[in-house]
């Protein structure tokens, strides 16, 4: 790119100026007329629209980051969840108007061609979209960055219910055309993979190692606009898809053997054809390695190469980027810029080592051992013989420094030493991002506490000055202004709009909870937004829900530790409470418990959960002797477009996870941020919501992280509970009787001899105080007034959620970058 390119011109921002470009998308890009268009034409044409109103900026940006070569942040990320990006594209350009106004002179609604759009499900939860979330902050506040991850043919599975169970439907989101992304073919890199290593003497005589690679393949970058908001940045996302090298040979095909013909093409594109195979196989761990290494190859070539001027001297490059490692996904990527720099480019150990040092941090967010990465010797060496060399002399150099640090304390070495030997020699990712990063973080006050306590204690005592925290935030531009139009125009009506970009402007609205006008508003805006997820529901799913009942949700990844079952447990006691005449139906408040959650394919006691929620529902929802009073309603396929409108209709959130398990949350930010009051465990960001907001307007209970850990020191016996106990009893009794699986009890005998056999996330212990806590819900839900007046302060007190204050942070405490505002 030169700084001479010739001047292009943005559509012009009126109704005309739109209907003009969007006709002539439709005719010359399209292929078609107004009187032949497919709603997927329109959509189509609309979008490629869109994208001419932020071009120049895209490109103006592009420029000057060229001309300037200010410090860049490179994310690193498997996952980056977008959601749907015409919503978001019109924000940002505010066009929305100007739009919805030239498709309604063309006699099309807007909000039908929204509908076609099919989101990029590129993540599994959290961290994926945090990654988005992230990116999002980063353009509005013009800081240089680049978005790296996988172009995944098939992205999250699109979940289906068949009788209630769980069964993955492909999720072929490029089917009908893609128009947010720009291939670039002719800047595609290749990646090595496999062969072995050699040893050979350089010019000066030194003994040096080399890769001789066996097979390779293309990774062909995809690009994306990341628009900041009306601020004239375009920061570019670029995924990369694998190709074959060679794709075809046409010898063997001219001979007949049409599958072999094609099959190193399969065989690459396999590389980026899904989101996380299946790994519970060896073939899925390889695959997953393919393309960890593929991503982070293509992006550190790409940065070095194409995007770093030709005669950039590498001895600067902390000074031009950070590569962010977002967990262990990318982190092979150390040993790949350690093999540029020494193999490529001949540099010495020492001198390529203390740059690379200050290239890379690491975020971590788990706290669950088993979802700490390790990658067995034997496969790393088979399919990177290389950069297993060059991780086997990284911890020779680091056991070294070690055993002079501590030179009686043998043990502790061995503890800290990046390849594990048991249960098999395994390189542990997170221990390499740590003594190669120069700055490891968690996700949450408490989570980065106990890493450095717990999961990462040795390192944290070693290094005490690498460990910091950022908690997490989420993107007010998506999550409030976009997914909650008629509390934004509240806010904005009460304290201007400056709120979109300066979330802590919303305690401005602090003294406007005791205003009973303003409560009547608010009330007016969340039965709204009710009214809009019940025509959802009704539509998407053929769900009945009441909006005149509490809204209460538990959405997010179905996983053991966040606990759905106690949950459920809470349901099937009112249930039980009710049918055995214990409580009068009369004396229940009226809840709808929506629920939201995929479970990972290979996970079985996840996979029973989702059968026994909607088993349960079946049940509640059809007995006459709940009145319709209490309902269950689970729409499949929880994804982004569907958070969108679940979260402002909500009453309450559900943040029940174990204390300890939850690195952070960002669902319990986004319904904070949306009126919604949260009964949750001091776990996580929970903690830091609950200290903003106030006890008084947050239902915390359960156990605190360290009466967990001592429980489970001393030997944790669910039985004890579920025996005395008597609610509990019959609430799982009940379960096990089959009243929930037509009489048959073996259906569900998994899921309760678990929770009384081993029951690793102490439901039953947290249980009676949960009943209990839900019990204070209900009877705070009563008091419409004071329970509106804490919602509004959920809002007015949670501006320190927004993931533009977690870019500060970084910025600050890891990146030390800079913005650069737009030419103007
Ligand atoms: C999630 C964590 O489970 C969640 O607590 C956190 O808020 C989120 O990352 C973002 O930091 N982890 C994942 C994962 O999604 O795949 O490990």
């Amino acid at each position: 790119m030169t700084d001479n390119t010739t001047p292009i011109a943005t559509p012009e921002h009126t109704v005309d100026g739109f209907v003009r470009e969007f006709l002539r998308e439709l005719n010359f890009g399209q292929g078609t007329d107004l009187t032949r268009a497919s709603v997927n034409d329109k959509y189509l044409a609309m979008a490629r629209t869109v994208r001419h109103y932020l071009m120049v900026r895209w490109l103006a940006t592009l420029r000057r980051q060229y001309q300037l070569q200010a410090k860049s942040v490179a994310y690193l990320s498997a996952e980056f969840l977008l959601g749907r990006q015409l919503d978001n594209a019109l924000l940002a350009a505010d066009l929305d108007e100007v739009v919805e106004e030239g498709l309604a002179s063309l006699g099309i609604d807007l909000a039908e061609l929204r509908e076609a759009e099919v989101e990029p499900g590129l993540g599994n939860g959290g961290l994926g979209r945090l990654a988005a979330c992230f990116i999002d902050s980063l353009a509005t506040m013009n800081v240089p960055c680049i978005g790296y991850g996988i172009r995944y043919e098939y992205g999250i599975f699109r979940q289906t219910f068949v009788d209630g169970w769980q069964v993955e439907k492909p999720d072929n989101w490029l089917a009908l055309g893609s128009p947010w992304e720009f291939p670039h073919p002719e800047s595609a890199v290749t990646v090595d993979f496999g062969g072995h290593t050699e040893q050979y003497t350089d010019e000066s005589g030194t003994t040096r190692s080399r890769w001789v690679p066996g097979w390779s393949v293309l990774g062909v970058p995809y690009n994306y606009m990341v628009p900041g908001f009306e601020n004239g940045r375009v920061n570019t996302l670029r995924l990369w898809s694998a190709r074959a090298t060679r794709a075809f040979d046409l010898e063997i095909f001219n001979a007949g053997d049409y599958a072999q013909a094609v099959r190193a093409q399969t065989f690459a594109e396999n590389i980026s054809k899904v989101l996380y195979p299946e790994d519970s196989t060896p073939q899925g761990k390889e695959l997953r390695l393919q393309q960890q290494y593929f991503f982070v190859a293509c992006s550190l070539r790409d940065f070095l190469d194409q995007v770093l001027p030709h005669d950039f001297d590498l001895r600067n490059l902390p000074d031009r980027i950070v590569f962010q490692l977002n967990d262990t996904h990318p982190v092979i990527a150390i040993p790949e810029l350690m093999r540029i720099l020494v193999d490529e480019r001949g540099w010495e150990w020492s001198e390529a080592w203390a740059i690379t040092q200050k290239c890379f941090a690491y975020t971590c967010h788990t706290l669950l051992p088993e979802a700490l990465e390790v990658w067995s010797v034997e496969l790393l060496g088979k399919l990177l013989p290389r950069h297993l060399e060059i991780i086997y002399r990284i911890n020779e150099d680091f056991m070294a420094e070690l055993r002079e640090a501590y030179p009686d304390d043998e043990l502790r070495v061995r503890r800290m030493s990046i390849i594990a030997e048991y249960p098999e020699r395994a390189v542990r990712m997170a221990y390499l991002a740590t003594v190669a990063g120069s700055k490891v973080n968690g996700v949450a006050a408490l989570h980065s506490q106990l890493l450095k306590d717990k999961v990462l204690h040795d390192f944290s005592d070693h290094y005490p000055d690498k460990f910091t925290n950022v908690t997490n935030g989420v993107t007010p531009r998506r999550f409030v202004r976009l997914a909650n139009p008629g509390l934004s125009e509240l806010i904005t009506s009460a304290i201007g709009d400056g709120w979109v970009t300066d979330l802590d402007k919303l305690q401005e609205l602090e003294p406007l909870a005791d205003d009973a006008d303003f409560r009547a508003a608010f009330r007016q805006v969340k039965r709204a937004n009710k009214l809009r997820l019940v025509d959802v529901l009704a539509e998407r799913d053929g769900i009945t829900v009441d909006p005149d009942t509490m809204l209460d949700v538990m959405v997010k990844r179905l996983h053991e530790y966040k606990r759905q079952t106690l949950k459920l447990l809470h349901v099937v006691t009112l249930y039980d409470q009710v049918t055995s005449g214990a409580v009068k139906i009369e004396d229940v408040t009226p809840r709808t418990f929506a629920f939201g959650a995929k479970a990972a394919p290979g996970y079985r006691m996840a996979k029973q959960t989702i059968g026994l929620i909607n088993a349960v529902g079946r049940v509640v929802n059809n007995d006459p002797a709940l009145q319709g009073r209490l309902t269950v309603a689970f729409p499949a396929n929880y994804n982004v477009t569907l958070a969108e409108k679940l979260i402002p209709a909500a009453d309450l959130s559900e943040q029940i996870s174990l204390a300890g398990k939850e690195a952070s949350g960002t669902g319990n930010m986004k319904f904070a941020l949306n009126g919604a009051l949260t009964i949750g465990t001091d776990d996580g960001a929970n903690v830091e919501i609950r200290e903003l907001v106030g006890d008084d307007n947050f239902f915390l209970f359960g156990l605190l992280e360290p009466e967990v850990a001592e429980i489970v020191d001393r030997g944790y016996h669910p039985t004890s509970y579920y025996e005395e106990n008597r609610s509990l009893r019959h609430a799982l009794d009940l379960i096990a009787s089959g009243a929930f699986s037509g009489g048959d009890r073996a259906t569900f005998e998994p899921i309760v001899s678990n929770l009384l056999s081993e029951d690793r996330f102490l439901v039953l212990a947290d249980y009676q105080a949960y009943i209990d806590a839900q019990e204070r819900v209900d009877e705070a839900y009563a008091d419409t007034e004071a329970w509106t007046r804490s919602a509004v302060l959920n809002v007015a007190r949670s501006g320190f959620f927004s993931s533009d204050r977690s870019m500060r942070d970084y910025i600050d405490r890891i990146w030390h970058t800079h913005p650069v505002p737009p030419e103007r």
